[in-house]
């Protein structure tokens, strides 16, 4: 088997139907991952959102059609992400240097290079840590020197369970390259919010989001001020695991707060072809939905699946991970070829 590392071992486990066109639950093991995928069928929705909670980039609603896909039940947890880094060795933006560009070097001759080269990390939510006197006027992220998504390892509140819980600290060429590996992509922002809308909103007391006074106090009445293992609340109607709560979920798109408002909408969208934040005007940033446990209703309510979140794609948070999906024909493809093994890449 010394080829393995060119070569994906696919093998399909049917839960459930007997036949093809009505089996909805695959496991595939790459490499040594075992990733478990629900099949979403195709349909119409309607996007966005008008109610009192939508901010202004969830308008205007309108109809969108999705093909039929298939859809990881939960987002790709450390396990999994470990099996893709043992097999490419692959190093996450967080463990990379950050090479500085100084723009005056000549006005500083004696800088030696050393100096130039910061150590990689991770944004690291502090909150109510660094409460100042007006609780509306602090920063509430921090740059974490030397965390990426192995030192959550040492998270006593996650140590026990690390194999199940999401991964986190991981940018978004991060997530694309897992997906790459896996055979698959990341969802676009009109899958992700279709598959959680068809899945129905689940209540409040059963997802890992925030409770208490934000960012003050968290009374973790859901049992969890981080990450929750994986499978750990209920699924949604359709199978998906933590589409609300948990951790924000990558999706391929670029932010735009007009996004919905541009052509091409009526079929899979695919988003705007270049991002625009009238926050940050001048830093392209990529969509993240779902919310996580730091979402509250007193803050951002970010679970609700049609809010949108922006970040800068080689950014990681402690609160980010992603989820992937294939196309129904890719996985009919797969299905075929069941008993062999295909070549990866
Ligand atoms: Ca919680
Ligand atoms: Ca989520």
């Amino acid at each position: 088997m010394t080829a393995l590392k060119k070569i994906l071992c696919i093998s399909i486990l049917f839960l459930g139907c007997q036949n093809n066109i009505t089996k909805n639950k695959v496991t595939l093991i790459i490499g040594e991952a075992r990733i478990d995928l629900v099949y979403i069928p195709g349909g119409h929705f309607i996007m966005g959102s008008d109610d009192h909670m939508a901010m202004q980039d969830e308008r205007p609603i309108h109809k969108v059609y999705i093909d039929e896909f298939w859809m990881t039940q939960t987002p790709i947890t450390n396990k999994q992400f470990s099996s893709f880094v043992n097999a490419t060795k692959y190093v996450t933006t967080a463990e990379k240097d950050i090479k500085l560009q100084l723009k005056h070097k000549k006005s500083n001759p004696d800088n030696n290079e050393d100096e130039n080269v910061l150590p990689g990390g991770s944004l690291v939510f502090k909150g109510g840590l660094s409460l100042a006197k007006d609780p509306y006027a602090y920063d509430w992220w921090a740059w974490g020197s030397g965390i990426n998504w192995k030192t959550e390892l040492s998270n006593k509140d996650k140590a026990q369970n690390f194999d199940k819980h999401p991964v986190v600290h991981v940018s978004w060429y991060d997530a694309k390259q897992f997906s790459k590996w896996a055979g698959m992509d990341l969802p676009s922002e009109a899958q992700w919010e279709y598959a959680a809308k068809l899945g129905k909103s689940k209540k409040k007391n059963n997802i890992n989001i925030w409770q208490g006074v934000f960012p003050k106090k968290n009374s973790k009445e859901d049992g969890f001020i981080k990450t929750n293992p994986v499978k750990h609340f209920d699924p949604n109607i359709l199978g998906l695991y933590d589409m609300a709560g948990n951790v924000w979920e990558w999706v391929d798109d670029w932010y735009h707060p007009k996004a919905y408002t541009m052509k091409e909408r009526q079929k899979n969208p695919k988003g705007p072809t270049t991002s625009y934040d009238p926050n940050e005007p001048l830093v392209a940033k990529k969509v993240t939905k779902g919310g996580s446990y730091l979402c509250s209703d007193q803050y951002c309510s970010g679970y609700r699946p049609s809010a949108r979140m922006k970040t800068s794609p080689e950014s990681s948070l402690e609160n980010t991970g992603f989820r992937c999906i294939i196309s129904n024909k890719d996985m009919l493809r797969i299905m075929k070829s069941s008993k062999s093994v295909i070549e990866e890449y």
